[in-house]
Order: structure tokens, then C-alpha cells, then sequence
């Protein structure tokens, strides 16, 4: 080891070799071949950018960064217009900005190929610094992609308001459900020390778009309402301003309680109120654009309103109030289900809110995960989507992977997310898409949002892995524009993480794309969901039936037996079918018309009944398992076939990632069939090989030190 001696061993103008360690995203800026470094640089010649402010230094450093990395050369700002030039500019700087910003927002941008002065230039333009660096976060995109930099002529802005990421990240620095090592925040050495990371972390989200973060856990502690922590608070939040984007904090609902001795957290009390208004305008003062509170009530043992009677509504509209002067809001989590409520699991979220529609404050908005149960490798969209026209709801998707491989599965997200918001809820007839219900266009709402439960961590390559950076990336993009295509997004994305040459792009987009299907396939099957390990939700346990509550137990959701498999949830069973509009409610009601990936969600069947493919259910089941083992087994053999064109290091961790993916499938595969058989007494289909297990092996495994849980 070289101890530091104060001494400058390496001259700072010497190139420096970096393993590629992943801590570069998809910011990469490598150095485009001779041809496309020569187009770029004659497409940057001089940044002309009319103003200053931090958000607008930023974009210039960026764009500098990013042409120096990609050409070599070092791009110039001019205050005059050049041939070959990138001009940034708002109408609030250049009076005579030639390029229109209506309907541009506050964020949104355009980009065109122009002539000004007679110099043919690029212009990037906005209503804001915020959307000129969103601007130039898409040029650089263009030109890292190997697009053409011509005759550019786009316009963009998105169409939900809030986009976030959700940190369930604890003030001891552990990550619920986090994969990629220990929290980003060092609470501990706070406000005083803010590292790099902070800033890197900010500018990794505006490249794609996201304009908020809740900062922690929404198993929320009181102390992170205290002045201390409210300070460390407000210097994240420094960080990020001129980067577009706000922090909102988790609270804990008893905090008056704890932190001030109240007697009660009744919010219909009005030391209570007033509690939370002091608290508002102390994170104010401190945070004068903090963004709101986020809620987890009543929910998982958290306290909330309903412990004094009273309803998710008195509750929201009470906090409401106290953020409302300064422009705050509330975002109440609908992820609710009680020891006590012995209905469908799934069915809990909608009773309790679809009755309190428009009861809520206007400035509260409902946060509804993608399904009724929780973040499962698939599940049908929550039918609350469409349900609340008189409450804005935000969706909330999980980015860390919790129930999809966790940090070393290759699992892209983007068609999980893509296929929730293009499901059409019906709710103001055909074409009535979640996308449109969040957006806000469907019940015309302005209050809009998404969140993503981060999978950031402090971890080098921040997301655990390479690949699952991608999911992060994705969501970002989505959140921007949700008619992107997961396929065209995983495109992008693979060119500037690995390479725009088509040997690489194609293969691996291809990968990506089939990849969560896969592990629906080999986890949960034909829409069977949380048959996985016990509180660490680590691998297969579908024989799970001693816990304390009901819906903990995998058997309470596939309710296999010796005849059939899958839980009713038709009017002869739960009856959560009720819960969507009618067409949705009357095609879920017949198994013949229900989408097969959702079969088992919805119906209880018999092992005999037969699938579209002709096979028995039961047939089928185990050859779903063997097509996403024999998934993984290919994603094998086509990262094999990248090796030359893959760095070494990057390589590696995926060739290893691959390795443990493809004997966890095989395990999840082998313990679930061997669990089925169990109940099912029937034989496997022909070609299916035996589990390599018997039953009691598979049960026998235990996992106490599996990363996430508390
Ligand atoms: O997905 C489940 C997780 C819990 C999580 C909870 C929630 C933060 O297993 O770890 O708690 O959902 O979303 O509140």
C-alpha cells in the first residue's frame, strides 16, 4: 500500500487509468471513435449561455465534461455566437430567444438546429436554468448514444409533476429492503462533512429527470423531525437545489408525542395540529422549497389517525394544513392492511379509501403502489388506479428489488413498469391507462406524481449492480415520459453503460428485455405471488403456514391443494374482481377471459384445467419454472459472447451475478415444484427433470444474515 506523503506522485495532466467500477451511471462520456468525435465536435464548439446561476454552471460544467470525455477537446464558453455553437438560453435571458418555451413548463426544454447570426448552432431552450440543464442532460444523451446531433428539433416536458425517489433509508445508516450496502446519507457526520457523493447522486437524478427525494424510511423514527436532523436535512437540500430537485422527509404520525410528550396524536386535537404547524414552519425556515411529508399510517404497526377513530383523510388533511402556507404537500401512502381485517388482503387499500374520496385537501395526494399486495414480480394494477376521480394518486413503483432477485438477479424493470402504466383501468371507458390516471389528464388533476423506492446505496457502482442500474434509469425515464418504451429506454440506457456498437446493443437490450418475465417465471408463475422466505423475502418458501397473521403466509396466497391451485378472488371468493370497473371486473371473472399471467391472482383451478398452450395447469406450471431457469441458463451464453466487447471489470461482476442468478432459479424453481408435488401427488411432465432436493432440504435452508431486513 502507498501511504500518502503530501507528495504529487502523478502529474494531474497525466491520463489516469480507471477501472470502470460502475460509479459513472450511464454518464460515461467514453471517447467516441474518430468519425463520431469529429460530428460531435463539430456540433460543440463553444457553449454561449446568456445569465448565471449555479443550475446554469452546472449545465455548462456538464456539457464540458461531457464533450471533453467523448472528444478530447475542451469545449469553450464565448459570450458571441459561433459556427458549431450551443447556446442556452430562456426568454428571461435572451429577450430574443428565436425557439418558443410555451408550454414548456418549468422543467421542459427544446433543442434545435438552427441558424443565428448566420452560424448554423444547436440551441437549447427553457423556461428555467432547471430545464436548460434538463435540456442538456438530453443532448448529451444524443450525442453519447451516437445519434445525430442535425437538424434537432425537440420539444419536451413532463406530464407528472412530482417524480421522486423514495429512500427507505434509516438514520443508523442500514437500508430497509436495500441491496447496495449501507445508506448514502452519513447522517452521523451531517451537516458538517458532505461529501462528493452528494452532488454526484443529484446530478445522476436530473440527467433523467427526477425532481425530488423523500430522504427516509417511511418506517419513519420521530428524531429526524428534530433540530439536528432538520439541519442535516436542510444541507442535502443545498446540494441538490440547483439541481431541480426538493426533499421531502417521512414522519413518524406519533412524533408530537415522542418528541414533545403530547398527550395524544389525535388530529383532530388542536395541540396536535398545532404541533405539526410549529414543526412545518421550523423545516421551513431551515428548507424554505422543502417538498412535503410523506406517510406511512396505519399500516404494518405504524401508528396513524385510525388508533383515535379517526380516517386517513383527518389525518392527511390535518398535516395538510400545517405545510400549506409555504406550498407544501402531503403524500399519504395507501399501502394499508390490518391484523385485524380477516378480508382479502388485496382488498384492504380500496376499502378503506375508495370511501373517503374527495375528503382530502387539496394539497394531499394518495400514494398507491402498482398492485394490491406488494411490489410483486407481478402483479395486476391496484384497483384503486381510477377508482378515487376525486383525489389525485401517485404511483409508487419499488426500484430496489426486493421480491425480484435483490441485488445480483438481472431483472429490468422497465416492462414491470411499462405494463402497469399501459394497463387500462376503464374507468372513463377504453383508454383510460394508469399512466393517464397519474398524469392527471384522466380526472384533470394538477397535483401529479410517481415514486420509486431507491436501490441506491453506498455501494461503489451505487445500485448493487451494474444491470440494476438500469431499473433506476428506467424509472427516471418513465417518470419524465410514460410513453416511452422500456425497449427503447433499455436501448439508450445500454448505449451509454456499455457501447452503441449493435454487437453489444442488440444482445443485451434483447437480455434485458425478457428478463423479468423470466424471473415471473421461475419465482412466481402464472400470477401466483409472495410465496418467498420469511421476512427477508429471499428466496422460495411457498410451504410457509405458522405465521401469526394470515396474509403473511405463502399458503394464504396460492392455496394449493391436492384439486387445484390459486386464490378466488371472484364474487364466489373475495370478490376483489368488484374492485375494478366493470368490463375489467366481468373479463377477471371468467378464468377463459383473464390474462394468464394473472390466472392464479384471480381464480382457484383445478391441476386439470387447461391452458391456452394445451397443457394442464399443473403441466404448465412446472414448464413456466423450466423456460425462466432455461432463461437465465441463456443470458449465460449471450454475456459469454460480449466478453471482448465488455471491460474487464464490468464483465466479470455480470458474468458472476449471472452465475448465482442462474443457481437461485434453479433453486426457486426446484423447492417450488417440489413443494407443489407435494400437495399436487403428480407426476412431472415429461422432460422435466426431479428437483435435486427433497422437500425438507428446501425447508431446511435458513438465511439470518440476508441483506434489507431489519
Ligand atoms: O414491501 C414491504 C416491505 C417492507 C416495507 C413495506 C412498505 C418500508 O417488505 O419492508 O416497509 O412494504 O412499503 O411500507
Amino acid at each position: 500500500m502507498i501511504a500518502a506523503t503530501g507528495t504529487a506522485l502523478t502529474p494531474l495532466s497525466a491520463p489516469v487509468a480507471r477501472a470502470e467500477d460502475g460509479y459513472d451511471l450511464w454518464l460515461r462520456y467514453a471517447r467516441a471513435d474518430a468519425p463520431r468525435g469529429a460530428g460531435l465536435a463539430a456540433h460543440a464548439t463553444a457553449i454561449v449561455a446568456a445569465g448565471t446561476s449555479p443550475t446554469l454552471t452546472i449545465a455548462t460544467q456538464e456539457l464540458q465534461r461531457g464533450v471533453a470525455g467523448m472528444t478530447g477537446t475542451t469545449l469553450p464558453l464565448s459570450a458571441t455566437i459561433q459556427q458549431g455553437a450551443l447556446l442556452l438560453a430562456t426568454p428571461a435571458s435572451t429577450p430574443s430567444l428565436p425557439v418558443k418555451t410555451d408550454g414548456l413548463g418549468s422543467e421542459g426544454y427544446a433543442i434545435r438546429s438552427m441558424t443565428v447570426d448566420g452560424k448554423a448552432v444547436t440551441v437549447i431552450a427553457a423556461n428555467s436554468d432547471v430545464g436548460l440543464l434538463h435540456g442538456a442532460y438530453h443532448w448529451l444523451r444524443l450525442a453519447q448514444s451516437g445519434e445525430s446531433l442535425d437538424h434537432l428539433d425537440i420539444s419536451s416536458a413532463p406530464k407528472i409533476g412530482l417524480r421522486l425517489l423514495n429512500h427507505w433509508d434509516n438514520l443508523n445508516g442500514t437500508v430497509e429492503r436495500g441491496y447496495a450496502g449501507e445508506s448514502i446519507w452519513d447522517w452521523w457526520r451531517l451537516p458538517d462533512w458532505k461529501g462528493p457523493r452528494y452532488a454526484d447522486y443529484a446530478r445522476a437524478n436530473a440527467s433523467i429527470g427526477i425532481n425530488g427525494t423523500v430522504l427516509n424510511n417511511v418506517n419513519a423514527r420521530s428524531d429526524s423531525l428534530t433540530a439536528p436532523y432538520i439541519a442535516k436535512a436542510a444541507a442535502l437540500a443545498d446540494i441538490f437545489r440547483p439541481y431541480g430537485i426538493k426533499v421531502y422527509l417521512s414522519v413518524k404520525w406519533t412524533a408530537p408525542m415522542e418528541l414533545d410528550g403530547l398527550k395524544t396524536a389525535d388530529p383532530l386535537d388542536p395541540a396536535v395540529a398545532a404541533w405539526w404547524k410549529a414543526k412545518a414552519d421550523e423545516i421551513y425556515k431551515a428548507i424554505p422549497d422543502f417538498g412535503g411529508f410523506l406517510v406511512k399510517a396505519n399500516s404494518e404497526g405504524q401508528p396513524g389517525p385510525q388508533d383515535y377513530n379517526r380516517t386517513h383523510a383527518d389525518g392527511a388533511n390535518m398535516l395538510a394544513a400545517a405545510v400549506k402556507p409555504h406550498g407544501g404537500i402531503v403524500m399519504w401512502r395507501a399501502f394499508v392492511y390490518a391484523h385485524d381485517n380477516p378480508d382479502d388482503r388485496a382488498k384492504q387499500a380500496y376499502t378503506d379509501f375508495k370511501p373517503l374520496d374527495g375528503k382530502f385537501a387539496d394539497n394531499v395526494i394518495v400514494q398507491v403502489k402498482n398492485g394490491a399486495i406488494d411490489f410483486q414480480p407481478r402483479e395486476p394494477f391496484h384497483p384503486l388506479f381510477g377508482a378515487m376521480p376525486k383525489t389525485p394518486l401517485m404511483m409508487e413503483f419499488q426500484i430496489t428489488k426486493e421480491y425480484l432477485g435483490q441485488s445480483t438477479h438481472l431483472t429490468y424493470l422497465g416492462p414491470l413498469f411499462e405494463e402497469v402504466l399501459d394497463a387500462d383501468t376503464f374507468a372513463n371507458g377504453r383508454g383510460s391507462t394508469v399512466a393517464k390516471v397519474i398524469d392527471g389528464s384522466l380526472e384533470g388533476h394538477r397535483l401529479t406524481g410517481i415514486a420509486g423506492v431507491a436501490n441506491i446505496g453506498a455501494n461503489r457502482d451505487w445500485s448493487g449492480s451494474i444491470f440494476n442500474q438500469a431499473d433506476w434509469y428506467a424509472f427516471g425515464r418513465l417518470a419524465w415520459d410514460t410513453s416511452l418504451s422500456a425497449e427503447g429506454i433499455a436501448r439508450e440506457w445500454t448505449k451509454m453503460t456499455f457501447s452503441s456498437d449493435p454487437k453489444v446493443v442488440q444482445p443485451v437490450v434483447t437480455m434485458m428485455m425478457g428478463s423479468r418475465e423470466a424471473a415471473v417465471d421461475y419465482m412466481t408463475p402464472l400470477g401466483l405471488a409472495h410465496v418467498m422466505g420469511t421476512g427477508h423475502h429471499y428466496g422460495p418458501a411457498p410451504w410457509v403456514s405458522d405465521l401469526a397473521r394470515p396474509e403473511w403466509n405463502p399458503v394464504y396466497y396460492h392455496k394449493a391443494d391436492v384439486n387445484g391451485i390459486g386464490f378466488d378472488r371472484t364474487k364466489r371468493g373475495s370478490d376483489a374482481v368488484g374492485q375494478y370497473a366493470p368490463v375489467v371486473a366481468k373479463m377477471l371473472t371468467d378464468p377463459r377471459t383473464t390474462p394468464e399471467r394473472d390466472l392464479l391472482w384471480f381464480h382457484h383451478l383445478p391441476w386439470d384445467y387447461r391452458l391456452k398452450s394445451g397443457d394442464t395447469l399443473w403441466d404448465g406450471l412446472i414448464h413456466h419454472y423450466d423456460g425462466g431457469v432455461r432463461y437465465v441458463a441463456d443470458m449465460q451464453t449471450t454475456w459469454a459472447s460480449l466478453k471482448p466487447y465488455v471491460d474487464a471489470e464490468r464483465f466479470a461482476e455480470t458474468e458472476a451475478f449471472l452465475t448465482i442468478q442462474h443457481r437461485e432459479a434453479q433453486w426457486w424453481r426446484d423447492a417450488s415444484i417440489a413443494y407443489f408435488q407435494s400437495v399436487s401427488k403428480r407426476p412431472l411432465p415429461a422432460g422435466s427433470a426431479a428437483p435435486a432436493h427433497d422437500l425438507d432440504w428446501y425447508k431446511a435452508q435458513s438465511f439470518p444474515y440476508a441483506p434489507g431486513h431489519n
